[in-house]
């Protein structure tokens, strides 16, 4: 037996239902700055050692829990788990991010690429959920994700991050077209299956991560992204043990073509800081809730600096649901636990004003 789920806030807003206060969680919430996220992952010896052990991804998924009023877990993962499950040797050299033994480079080794099956190359994944689902017992909601198509293949294509644009990437968009649109079909086929499994195994909401598609033209935006998180929107089981599961788009930089996401048929949109929220709103008007978007970097300043930014932002949304208070990003690795503790308390004190009715 499934527990009762005792916190639906983040649930009741992304499907724009009312509720007592604004729901929030971060981007990224377990991770390096928090001290005993640190001493798990030395116990699991590497970052993907703890990613691949389903007790102590459990864990992890629930430490930011267990020091703040968070309304949502998320899967404790990575969105590279999925390349490497298609045969790319992901590893992660000390210090240096993540990078793939065999990035898609000739035409040969594209071809072959084929859609992992979830229950069998990704099975670590679907334990952690089974798992974490269990301990959560009911407190708050889980959200699975996964990377956009885009965002994966740019990793796949280039072989690991990239600070100045992608360019092996690129090059393959422009030159041969066909077989960078290859890569991503397979890869949505993979997302698609991946995301759905995730929903079987408890997964309660889930976040598309399109990190990278901001940084393309407004026509490659559609063709080479949107078209495939739109495909793989359509394809997703959208209702599990009697409740909707909805689907939130989180296109870094993708403030100038809100409604274009809107129309992909998700519930939410996840926005970076560098839109503002009421215009935000203004525009997407009752089509989708709206997720974000404090500027990450708030957070190295004072807790009265904080609270003065929350308040902006919960009256630039204004009153009423549909409104989950997130990062416009992940959260950094320099974050004092402390000021996380001042950003929760302000959003929960002040944000009950905008939902009386
Ligand atoms: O402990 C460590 O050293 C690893 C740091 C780390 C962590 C904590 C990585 C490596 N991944 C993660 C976890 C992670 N990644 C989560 C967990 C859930 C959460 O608490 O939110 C999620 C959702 C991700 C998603 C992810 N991984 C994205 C999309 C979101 C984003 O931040 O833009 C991307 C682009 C990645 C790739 C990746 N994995 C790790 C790093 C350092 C990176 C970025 C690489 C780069 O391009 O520089």
């Amino acid at each position: 037996m499934t527990a009762v789920l005792q916190n639906d806030r983040f649930l009741r807003a992304l499907l724009r239902q009312p509720v007592d206060q604004t729901p929030m969680w971060l981007m990224r919430q377990a991770g390096r700055y928090l001290p005993e996220y640190c001493a798990t992952r030395k116990q699991a010896g590497s970052f993907l050692q703890l990613c691949q052990n389903p007790a102590l991804a459990t864990e992890v998924t629930l430490q930011p829990l267990e020091r703040y009023a968070l309304d949502a877990a998320i899967l404790f993962s990575d969105i590279l788990t999925v390349p490497d499950a298609m045969g790319l040797g992901l590893y992660f050299a000390e210090g240096e991010g993540p990078r793939f033994e065999r990035p898609l480079r000739d035409e040969a080794a594209i071809r072959q690429l084929h859609a992992p099956d979830p229950e069998q190359e990704l099975r670590y994944v679907m334990d952690a959920v089974r798992e974490i689902r269990k301990a959560l017992q009911g407190r708050v909601p889980l959200i699975g994700f996964s990377g956009s198509p885009f965002t994966l293949a740019c990793y796949m294509v280039e072989g690991r991050g990239s600070s100045d644009g992608f360019p092996v990437t690129k090059t393959m968009l422009h030159d041969r077209p066909d077989l960078f649109h290859h890569i991503l079909q397979v890869t949505t086929t993979a997302v698609t299956a991946y995301l759905n499994a995730q929903i079987a195994a408890g997964a309660q909401a889930v976040q598309l991560f399109d990190t990278w598609g901001g940084t393309l033209t407004k026509a490659a935006y559609q063709e080479f992204s949107l078209h495939y998180m739109q495909q793989i929107v359509s394809g997703l089981t959208r209702e599990a043990e009697g409740r909707k599961v909805p689907v939130i788009v989180f296109t870094k930089g993708g403030g100038q073509w809100l409604e274009m996401i809107a129309d992909t048929g998700c519930d939410a949109v996840g926005l970076d800081w560098t839109t503002d929220l009421g215009d935000a709103r203004r525009r997407v008007g009752d089509r989708v809730a709206l997720q974000g978007n404090l500027d990450p970097s708030t957070l190295f300043a004072q807790p009265a600096a904080i609270e003065r930014e929350v308040m902006r932002l919960l009256d630039s949304y204004g009153q009423g649901s549909g409104h989950v208070f997130n990062l416009g990003h992940g959260i950094s690795q320099f974050t004092r636990p402390e000021h996380v503790t001042a950003l929760v308390q302000a959003v929960q004190q002040h944000s009950r004003a905008y939902h009386r009715a």
